[in-house]
């Protein structure tokens, strides 16, 4: 458990997640343009990302917490291939899956939500689905969905970010990141 909380301290809200390299950004960008148009909110293209553990608002010794928990995971480098896009109707979130999760993210989001529960944080119950969000806000049918041009991923890190929402939209910064 992390150590005692000072309640007045500020909080971070922050997240782990895959960061694309400027390549990979924008095949994405180019599958939501063309996919998409006027559908939703899009990402900005600097903003792409996939999240493996949502940890919320949290104060300073919570985020000490889970980065000792992300200095104990030892996870394999693993290459993604997006090739779908689909559609959760409640956030109408409209994203670019896999067919097919590879072990290697399967076990790395297992480490990480086993870490963070030793941090005080409530894993996420629902089993990991690989998903990268193209855009929020989205009017589409609930069933929609369709291949897109294979995007090849090859993943070697992770990385923890800070989220500031702005009037302008949200700002992402990597705080540190991890090897894989
Ligand atoms: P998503 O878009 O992949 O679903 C940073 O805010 C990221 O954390 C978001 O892009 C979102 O990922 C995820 N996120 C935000 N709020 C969340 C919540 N309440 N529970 C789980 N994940 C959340």
């Amino acid at each position: 458990m992390p150590e005692k909380r000072d309640p007045s301290a500020p909080r971070q809200r922050l997240f782990f997640a895959l960061w694309p390299g400027d390549d990979v950004r924008q095949h994405f960008a180019a599958v939501a343009s063309k996919s998409l148009k006027r559908r939703g909110r899009r990402i900005p293209p600097e903003n792409l990302h996939l999240t493996l553990a949502f940890l919320g608002p949290v104060p300073p010794e919570v985020r000490r917490c889970a980065e000792d928990a992300a200095d104990g995971v030892a996870a394999s480098p693993f290459t993604l291939e997006f090739n779908r896009l689909g559609f959760f109707p409640r956030p109408r979130v409209v994203w670019s899956g896999c067919d097919h999760t590879p072990e290697a993210l399967t076990l790395l989001v297992d480490a990480l939500r086993r870490g963070l529960s030793g941090c005080g944080i409530t894993p996420e119950a629902r089993p990991y689905r690989a998903h990268l969000t193209l855009a929020r806000k989205a009017s589409v049918e609930p069933d929609f969905g369709a291949p897109h041009a294979p995007i090849h991923w090859p993943v070697d890190a992770f990385h923890l970010l800070e989220s500031k929402t702005h009037s302008s939209g949200a700002q992402y910064k990597i705080l540190r990141s991890w090897p894989l």
